[in-house]
């Protein structure tokens, strides 16, 4: 009995460390929730600086620091998310996040890298500066979109 105790124990123990992505997710669809929830996110606070850098907002240079601290903190949850198998069936992600991980993972990296870049220039509060790196977090949203995220 306590031998089988064991051989249960270090087997949940194994396959919690196998499962890495897959294993932070009780289900597919909370993977699938969590990565949309935050995307969304994303788009609601980045979408809000977007409406000062294009002049159709006024310029609150407080308000434009916390949007971009926000960004750069929530473009660094998502990307587990994608890495559970199956995770793409019925979504906009597209398989190839999963057959490609490497460079979903670059892509991933470098949106992180930029807005990390975004909240740094937002609290230092130059406009032109904030409009410049917005375009640049723009391009990296765009350029992995173009290749992981269907229409
Ligand atoms: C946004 C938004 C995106 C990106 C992308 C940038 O504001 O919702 O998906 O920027 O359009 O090219």
């Amino acid at each position: 009995m306590k031998r089988l105790l064991i051989v249960v124990v270090c087997g949940v123990c194994v396959a919690s460390l196998l499962g890495v992505a897959a294993a932070q997710f009780a289900r597919t669809e909370d993977a699938v929730r969590y990565r949309q929830s935050t995307m969304f996110l994303i788009g609601q606070h980045f979408g809000r600086i977007g409406e000062v850098v294009q002049g159709r907002k006024d310029f609150e240079p407080a308000a434009v620091a916390k949007n971009a601290d926000l960004v750069a903190t929530f473009a660094r949850l998502p990307w587990d998310a994608f890495m559970v198998p199956g995770s793409d069936s019925g979504t906009q992600m597209r398989g190839a996040a999963l057959s490609d991980s490497d460079g979903f993972k670059a892509a991933a990296a470098n949106s992180e890298k930029e807005t990390a870049k975004l909240a740094e220039v937002a609290a230092a509060g130059n406009l032109d500066a904030i409009r410049a790196q917005f375009g640049v977090v723009g391009q990296s949203c765009k350029a992995c979109h173009d290749k992981y995220r269907g229409r």
